[in-house]
């Protein structure tokens, strides 16, 4: 079906069980909601998870299990098409001719690359891994998305597919759309709740900064009291000089809909133990009806698989076109049936 709506596109990766809090608020939140005034395409991006060793068994589970946690977050499939991206062929076939269009150099500019390889010793990373955002380029330009929901982390990349797409239309011909980062300002990061400095992450050095919203509201709920604040007591949202209370503030805004200014009146004269309480209580109430949906989607794999079938069909019918185009720009002998 055509749609006049603008189009959004973005992935999530399966490589750890559960979401965390920043995969949520920086990312899925803003899918959920573009699904109700945009022609909105979401994946699992497998291909994306190989750049580091994957055992298969964990694999294939993880990618049930990113699938369930979407649609228990509230992505409805039959307001937007939800799929694996590796069901979708397209993916690999536009990231090799995209491959050939990026400078060395402009690859080796990626900062997530960087960061990612000296995680691992950078003698150790894949060709995968540094070639990884020239394959976000394809995944995006292959539904000529306008938008792209993501965390701020993901900017860099986002450009790379503008340039890359500029770059192919103007040598070859009007091809591809170049689309925008769709990034929020207040949720774009979310940070540790240990480190309050650094980008909440599912490879962060200790567990006890991370929220994963498939861990026991318990666990939340102590991770959240045992946030790291400031020895000051004023609740203010200050990111320069009080980053531990201004990323609950920012927390705790966006689940309940209040405003930074509400709640800084609301926690007026109380110490941060009454905050990270009540947040704590928030987080409760937001994680423990996530994970039986979650879980209910994962007691029916048939359900969850044919949601998965129907998803990768639309989104091949829609890659397979711009693939094609493609194809015939860069001078591709078509192959005759
Ligand atoms: P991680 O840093 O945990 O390894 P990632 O960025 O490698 O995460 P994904 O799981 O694919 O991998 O991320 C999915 C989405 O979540 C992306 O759009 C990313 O920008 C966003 N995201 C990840 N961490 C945060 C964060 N701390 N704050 C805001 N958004 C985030
Ligand atoms: N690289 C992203 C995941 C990702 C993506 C995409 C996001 C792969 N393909 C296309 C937006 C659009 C990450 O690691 N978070």
């Amino acid at each position: 079906m055509a749609s006049d709506r603008p189009r959004v596109l973005s992935g999530i990766q399966p490589t750890a069980g559960s979401f965390h809090l920043g995969n949520y608020l920086g990312a899925v939140r803003q899918w959920v909601a573009l699904q109700e005034t945009h022609d909105a395409f979401y994946m699992v991006v497998d291909l994306h998870a190989i750049t580091v060793p994957q055992d298969p068994a964990q694999l294939r589970a993880n990618t049930r299990l990113a699938a369930a946690q979407l649609l228990a977050a509230g992505l409805d499939p039959d307001r937007c098409t939800l799929f694996v991206q590796s069901h979708v062929p397209e993916h690999a076939q536009l990231g090799w001719v995209m491959n050939c269009l990026t400078g060395f150099g402009e690859a080796s500019r990626m900062t997530q690359f960087k960061d990612k390889s000296a995680k691992q010793g950078a003698e150790r990373a894949t060709v995968g891994l540094f070639t990884y955002p020239i394959l976000q380029v394809a995944d995006i330009l292959l539904y000529q998305a306008n938008q792209v929901p993501v965390g701020e982390d993901q900017r860099q990349h986002i450009e790379l597919t503008r340039d890359l797409a500029e770059r192919f239309n103007t040598r070859l011909g009007q091809t591809f759309t170049l689309p925008e980062a769709y990034i929020l300002k207040e949720t774009g990061k979310i940070y540790d709740l240990q480190d309050p400095t650094a980008k909440m992450s599912k490879s962060a050095s200790s567990p006890k900064g991370l929220i994963n919203l498939l861990d026991e509201p318990r666990t939340t709920a102590k991770k959240v009291k045992s946030a790291v604040t400031d020895t000051d007591t004023v609740v203010r949202y200050d990111v320069e000089n009080k980053p531990g209370v201004s990323n609950l503030l920012s927390i705790y805004s966006t689940l309940t809909g209040e405003t930074i200014a509400e709640l800084e009146k609301k926690y007026e004269g109380k110490l941060y133990g009454a905050l990270k309480g009540d947040l704590a209580d928030v987080m409760v109430e937001f994680v423990t009806p996530f994970r039986s949906r979650t879980q209910a989607y994962l007691d029916d794999p048939e359900t969850l698989d044919s949601i998965l079938a129907k998803g990768a069909e639309k989104a091949r019918a829609v890659a397979a076109e711009t693939l094609a185009l493609a194809y015939d720009r860069v001078g591709f002998l078509p192959a005759k049936h």
